[in-house]
């Protein structure tokens, strides 16, 4: 009996452990996400665990609430703060754990578009793989991309859109590399939650990553 509360009782506080850093993601709190963060760090828990367990599960009910009306646009912005408040915590062991020395990875979030946090946690994850990501932001025009893949030592690049009404973007990325014969040889990744392997496939990109962690495998192919 006494064993059997204490499994319960340790099962109980792990899940309100990462609770507390999900809640304080979808209430905006930057100040407790950066805290409990920094907690669970000093705890000995990892920086994946962080991201899958307390931080994603945070920003997905911050999506669902945003579906269905129950959070606004301020809201969700205070919600993303918060969420990079802990990712700032997060990203420098996420780096920690990669090799060295693979080369560089243009990344990017197509024009129109402003979402970015899908796209730095990719960001994160290619450096921890080992990559030097050179990150061009959000709203990017189809010029900035081919000019920075003619300026930088890397026939990658990953491009991140959050709309269906920006997708349609990567494909006019895609298509001004392959007119231009000094970026022809690019090979573009995608992703974002509304593509699909499918659409991937039929804009002429090199591969589609469903999350970050992905993306780093699909770099590495796309690099070998
Ligand atoms: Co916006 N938004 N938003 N938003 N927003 C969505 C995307 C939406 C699905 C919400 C909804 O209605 N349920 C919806 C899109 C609907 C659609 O197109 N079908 C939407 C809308 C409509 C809008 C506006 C148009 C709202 C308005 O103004 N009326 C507006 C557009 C602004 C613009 O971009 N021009 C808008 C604005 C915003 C905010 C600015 C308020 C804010 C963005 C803040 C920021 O990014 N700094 C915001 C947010 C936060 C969201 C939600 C709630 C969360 C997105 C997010 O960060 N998810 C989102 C709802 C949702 O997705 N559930 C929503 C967490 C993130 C880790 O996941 O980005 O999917 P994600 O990234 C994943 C994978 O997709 C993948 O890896 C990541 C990690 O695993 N991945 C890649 C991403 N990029 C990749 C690249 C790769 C490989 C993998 O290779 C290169």
């Amino acid at each position: 009996m006494g064993s059997k509360g204490n499994k319960n009782k340790k099962k109980g506080d792990v899940m309100a452990k990462y609770q507390d850093l999900a809640d304080a993601i979808i209430r905006g709190d930057n100040v407790a996400s950066k805290d409990l963060a920094q907690k669970l760090v000093a705890e000995g828990v990892s920086a994946i665990d962080i991201l899958n367990d307390g931080l994603m599960p945070g920003m997905n009910v911050v999506g669902k609430k945003f579906k269905a009306n129950e959070m606004y646009i301020p809201e969700v912005l205070i919600a993303a703060r918060a969420m990079h408040a802990a990712m700032d915590i997060i990203k420098p062991l996420l780096a920690e754990t990669g090799e060295a020395g693979k080369g560089s990875v243009v990344i990017g979030t197509v024009q129109g578009d402003l979402h970015d946090i899908g796209k730095n946690l990719v960001g994160m994850m290619l450096e921890g793989g080992g990559y030097n990501v050179v990150d061009l932001g959000v709203d990017v025009s189809v010029e900035k991309y081919v000019e920075a893949m003619k300026t930088n030592d890397t026939k990658i690049l990953g491009l991140s859109a959050l709309l269906t009404t920006t997708m349609p973007g990567m494909k006019e990325v895609i298509d001004a590399l392959k007119a231009d014969p000094a970026t022809a040889d690019v090979k573009v990744m995608v992703g974002g939650a509304p593509l699909t392997q499918e659409y991937a496939d039929s804009i002429g990109a090199a591969g589609y990553a469903p999350d970050a962690s992905s993306a780093v495998d699909l770099a590495d192919s796309l690099a070998g």
